[in-house]
């Protein structure tokens, strides 16, 4: 069967989010980071964006080399807090495009989407779709890779960054990897590139032309690794990342910005009713109600309510949120964004396999 697997990486993510919050900084070098204290300043890049790029900064560059490079830039100390917001939302919008999800940094995830699109066609559509609502959504750009392994879509993800889309078909990986420099695949570093490059190998094409068994004899372990993947015998699956549900949530962009008090209650309605099909099924009761709002320009707003007990009910949540909506009512500015999340959980049937346990143990 055909797999397609898609890899997702952010672009310059923690500088992207400073980027949107702060629109004067488009098109200027943005450095987030330890402060360069006007070149004396110690520590390092964590990232930046493309324009501080052309000037060859990169992340792990000593910032005191930062500023000699590029004294203009926009230097700023890292928000982690807004990074792990924007960070969360991204992923809950790569989720929903399929249950085989694994998330493995703040910026990156693979999702399995072989059983949801049947030609490079619908990958296509996948995938821009994709992009577009991480894009009005979140306000950031993705790159995406798809292949039939998870170390090409990795490698592809990075191909045209940013804002990029690559689909590397079957028929086409060899050509796609064969010029690349080996450091492309996962494992091989500054180190092992030296190794490699004494015994004649420089591109990806110079290992799939090589016999497996002479990789093993040259380079042990990481030959064997570096030869499957130059091959397209990567089986790694894509592991369900099962995260560990804290709170449940829904939200939706609207289609332009809106204050119609009419829409925005329906469009409320709609994300209760879906959160309580999922609150139904997964037999989840919650205590926690928060409604969050982001207006035109990215600012974001949360609203929360605890009640003393747990409940399911969804008039109650939706009276609720209308509650804590009153305070925005009066605001002229319109929104861009709203979602409801519940939290503060507890699943029925933990408790009940709880006592079950509990129960065969006496
Ligand atoms: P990356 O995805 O490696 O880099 P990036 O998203 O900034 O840029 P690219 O477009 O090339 O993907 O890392 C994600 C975030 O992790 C990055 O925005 C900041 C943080 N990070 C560090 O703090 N230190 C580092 O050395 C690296 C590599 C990343
Ligand atoms: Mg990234």
């Amino acid at each position: 069967m055909k797999r397609f697997i898609l890899h997702c990486d952010l672009d310059a993510f923690f500088a992207s989010v400073e980027v949107r919050d702060n629109p004067d900084y488009q098109d200027k070098p943005v450095i987030i980071g330890a402060d360069p204290k006007d070149g004396k300043g110690r520590g390092v890049i964590s990232t930046c964006n493309y324009e501080a790029r052309k000037f060859g900064l990169h992340s792990a560059m000593p910032i005191s080399q930062a500023f000699k490079r590029c004294p203009q830039g926009i230097y700023l100390r890292p928000n982690f807090k807004k990074y792990h917001e924007a960070s969360h939302e991204v992923m809950e919008i790569i989720n929903s495009y399929s249950q085989k999800f694994q998330q493995v940094s703040i910026d990156e995830a693979y999702i399995d989407i072989s059983e949801i699109c049947v030609n490079f066609d619908d990958v296509q559509e996948l995938t821009l779709n994709l992009q577009q609502k991480v894009y009005e959504s979140v306000g950031i750009t993705v790159s995406i890779g798809c292949a039939s392994s998870k170390s090409i879509a990795k490698i592809a993800s990075d191909f045209k960054k940013p804002n990029g889309i690559t689909i590397v078909k079957p028929e086409e990986f060899k050509e796609f990897l064969s010029p690349m420099d080996i450091t492309r695949i996962p494992g091989i570093g500054k180190k092992s590139k030296e190794y490699y490059n004494k015994q004649g190998i420089r591109v990806i094409g110079d290992i799939i032309k090589i016999p497996l068994h002479r990789m093993i004899e040259k380079f042990g372990k990481n030959g064997k690794w570096a030869w499957e993947i130059a091959n397209g015998l990567d089986k790694r699956e894509v592991k369900n990342s099962m995260r560990d549900r804290k709170s449940i949530s829904k939200e939706r962009t609207f289609f332009k910005d809106t204050n119609d008090f009419q829409e925005i209650l329906t469009k409320l309605d709609e994300i209760n009713e879906k959160l309580h099909e999922k609150v139904q099924k997964d037999k989840i009761s919650y205590k926690t109600i928060t409604l969050k709002i982001r207006l035109e320009g990215f600012l974001t707003y949360t609203r929360s309510k605890t009640l003393p007990y747990h409940t399911q009910n969804k008039e109650k949540t939706i009276d609720i949120i209308l509650e804590l909506f009153k305070e925005f009512s009066k605001d002229n500015r319109k929104i861009r964004l709203i979602g409801i999340k519940l939290s503060n959980l507890t699943s029925r049937s933990k408790i009940i396999q709880k006592d079950l346990l509990s129960f065969v143990n006496e």
